[in-house]
């Protein structure tokens, strides 16, 4: 990946109090079956474990918003999410928390998803980064082990079906 592209979209202004981090995952399956269900804004829940549903208030551009329905035992049962960026061309999807029951405050993340051979097959290398407040009573160690393994959570599970599918 160009170094501009990584800049242009992974390279977040990080405020003194938040915290941000960079995960990738390689996924052994065509980048087309991966974005397919990393661009569904308005179904978190193909993919990402926590969620048990979500609505969305109006389609797929920039500015809707999205309702998300946690599952339980999380700390959290909603959060509301807006689209920032949904770019089809560069595979390239941007999100911010703006509302719900959690700690996760000016929480924003963007995934890009690049083209790449794995074994000698047609893959997919994943690129998310994320910004968010460290709440009050917290440290930033603390907050970003708590985001990150949310995040590999969800990776884990996005590589999971996209391989079932690309099998
Ligand atoms: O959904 C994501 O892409 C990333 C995160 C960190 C989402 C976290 C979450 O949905 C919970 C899983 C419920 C955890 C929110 C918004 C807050 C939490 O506390």
């Amino acid at each position: 990946m160009e170094a501009e592209f990584f800049c242009k979209y992974h390279r977040q202004e990080v405020g003194d109090n938040q915290c941000s981090s960079t995960l990738t995952k390689h996924i052994k399956a065509p980048i087309d079956i991966v974005w397919s269900l990393v661009r569904r804004f308005d179904e978190p829940q193909k993919y990402k474990p926590f969620i048990s549903d979500c609505t969305l208030r109006g389609d797929l551009k920039v500015g809707t918003l999205r309702e998300v329905n946690v599952k339980t035992g999380l700390p959290a049962t909603t959060s509301t999410e807006r689209l920032e960026l949904l770019d089809d061309e560069q595979r390239v999807l941007g999100v911010k928390i703006v509302g719900g029951d959690h700690r996760l405050r000016n929480y924003s993340s963007v995934i890009t998803v690049h083209p790449e051979t794995i074994d000698g097959r047609s893959g997919t290398l994943l690129v998310e980064t994320f910004t968010v407040d460290v709440p009050e009573g917290n440290t930033m160690e603390e907050t970003c082990y708590f985001v990150q393994a949310l995040i590999n959570c969800n990776l884990k599970c996005l590589a999971e079906i996209s391989e079932k599918i690309a099998a």
